[in-house]
């Protein structure tokens, strides 16, 4: 029969209207014995409380800030058949006891010992936080201990410089166990060595809080180092628990909590985007080397003095260059891409347009480029495959109907995409015109903010310089990019005899949120077979 039980605030020493600082319950939370319920703060002590009962939280008595003593209320709790054979008020928190304080000769050698920890012996030491020559000050974390009940760190009682450490991870200690000797500088805290200021106890407590597959949508957030170098750690022990579950190094968490104290909060909004960014393909990338993209930072990028080897000079970026970074940077870490190569037989093609371009001599009119044929290939592409011609907006594809083709520009400050509005209803002369005026508007630096945006696809074209394949970043929120590399006759199998054909290496880079394998190709070949036999693109 199912009964309801209160779960209060245990015994917890001398310690009187402590604030609660985190809660980890809510109203339907399923609970078990030994979940962390709440931590508690008080100036001296970081405890949580965990659950005395198994069952389904009915009632919670506390809000975060609310304070509280032994014997008050925290939750209650719906047992079920099967009630554990615990009273609503035990717990093992080991009350923490007052530091005697006295003062200090600065110069001395003093220890750091393990306090009073109640009833615990032969406890291993879990975690290390210094080590000799780190400064430490009154209140840093030394060691986090852990017993079979209880998670405690042993914080320091005096300020200065670590000259020993007498543990490691692992060893086993207990009330007295010297753990450190410091140095203590002329500013030392005036604490006796061996009157530990209270161990901040707590019960470990089993953190189970899942991350949810919806992170994996969750845009890039800001991972800036989050403490410097060789700075401490202030988390309570269900946070540790927790952060070594995930197995997330608390020294990258960026902390919200009071007194910089890293809260259960921190560590999903952490874990949380580390995991957008592996979604997108790589949460280890190295930031500093996308321009200007701290966001993406993870890894801080490598300091090195040039001069050292020799002579340097120092070019900023250009705006351009800082821009089309980022979002470049962007591309390449949030989209899966996946870049397919084809060879278009484009020695018709080429052929008529020579011809074209003899007879227009004599017109004046605008010289035609293979650009212009391979944007006009593409529309008839993004008609055949619609999602080519789409973008992504959450769960949705959004398919336009109209055929905006971008292209890149290679300009002296950098690169930029002028776009072809409405590619569809323009000849293949139009597309030639218009690519080369905008052309020249972007190496002019006269290009509008209205030139280059509405793009659904894009074409790059290195075939004026050379090349043979490479993998263009599909240009978000775009999902497929077209690059195209140098024309080269080549001896192409007939089915009788090898024959000299112009090929073009055509390198197609697609989003796989959207586009398979299998489409790409066929898009692709499709493509190719456009330019093989031009008349394709009237059917
Ligand atoms: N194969 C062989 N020759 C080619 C070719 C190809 N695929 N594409 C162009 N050519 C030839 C042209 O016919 C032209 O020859 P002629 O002078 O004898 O007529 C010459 O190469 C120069 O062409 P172009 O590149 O100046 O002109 P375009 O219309 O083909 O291209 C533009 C225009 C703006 C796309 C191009 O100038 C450009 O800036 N390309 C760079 C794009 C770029 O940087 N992409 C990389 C992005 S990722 O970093």
């Amino acid at each position: 029969m199912s009964q309801i039980i209160e779960v209060s605030v245990p015994d917890i020493g001398d310690f009187d209207s402590v604030p609660v600082i985190e809660l980890f319950v809510k109203v339907g939370d399923k609970i078990k014995v030994d979940d962390a319920i709440v931590t508690l703060e008080s100036d001296k002590a970081t405890m949580d409380v965990p659950s005395t009962v198994d069952g389904v939280v009915k009632e919670v008595l506390v809000a975060l800030g609310a304070k509280v003593g032994e014997g008050a209320v925290l939750i209650k709790v719906e047992t079920g058949g099967a009630v554990a054979a615990a009273t609503p008020v035990a717990a093992s928190v080991a009350p923490a006891t007052p530091p005697a304080a006295a003062p200090t000769a600065s110069g001395e050698v003093l220890e750091v010992k393990v306090p009073d920890i109640g009833d615990f012996a032969e406890v291993p030491v879990i975690e290390l936080y210094v080590k000799v020559g780190d400064s430490i000050k009154v209140d840093d974390a030394i060691a986090t201990l852990e017993s079979d009940k209880a998670t405690m760190d042993v914080p320091s009682t005096v300020a200065g410089t670590v000259k020993e450490v007498l543990v490691q991870i692992g060893t086993k200690v207990g009330e007295g166990s010297v753990l450190i000797k410091v140095a203590t500088a002329g500013t030392a805290a005036a604490v006796v060595p061996q009157a530990a200021a209270p161990a901040p106890v707590s019960v470990a407590a089993p953190v189970a809080a899942p991350v949810s597959a919806s992170t994996a949508a969750v845009a890039p957030a800001v991972l800036a180092p989050a403490l410097p170098a060789g700075a401490k750690v202030h988390a309570s022990p269900s946070v540790r628990a927790y952060a070594r579950e995930l197995g997330v190094d608390l020294n990258k968490v960026t902390a919200s909590g009071p007194k910089n104290r890293i809260v259960k909060e921190d560590l999903t909004k952490y874990v949380k985007s580390v995991l957008s960014g592996a979604v997108a393909g790589s949460a280890t990338v190295a930031g500093g080397g996308i321009t200007g993209g701290g966001s993406l930072d993870l890894l801080p990028w490598p300091k090195v003095d040039f001069a050292k080897f020799g002579e340097v000079e120092v070019k900023p970026l250009s705006r351009i260059k800082k821009i089309s970074g980022q979002n470049l940077s962007r591309n390449w870490v949030m989209i899966p891409a996946v870049t397919y190569h084809e060879d278009a037989d484009i020695t018709d093609i080429e052929a008529f347009r020579v011809l074209l371009n003899k007879e227009n001599e004599k017109g004046g009119g605008a010289k035609l480029t293979m650009l212009a044929f391979l944007i006009k290939a593409c529309v008839k592409g993004l008609q055949k495959f619609p999602e080519f011609n789409a973008s992504l907006d959450g769960d949705n594809l959004i398919l336009k109907k109209y055929f905006n083709i971008g292209f890149a520009a290679d300009t002296p400050n950098g690169l930029v995409v002028p776009v072809i509005k409405n590619a569809d209803k323009k000849s293949v002369f139009d597309l030639a015109q218009e690519s080369g005026d905008l052309a020249k508007q972007a190496r002019d630096g006269k290009l509008k903010p209205a030139d280059m945006s509405g793009a659904c696809f894009t074409i790059s074209s290195l075939g004026g310089i050379g090349g043979t394949y490479f993998a263009p970043i599909v240009n978000a929120p775009e999902v497929a990019i077209l690059g195209v590399n140098k024309s080269a006759m080549k001896p192409v199998w007939d089915g009788k005899a090898f024959v000299p054909r112009l090929v073009l290496p055509l390198s197609l880079t697609a989003d796989h949120r959207v586009i398979d394998g299998a489409l790409a190709t066929r898009f692709n070949v499709y493509i190719a077979q456009l330019l093989a036999d031009f008349r394709r693109v009237a059917l």
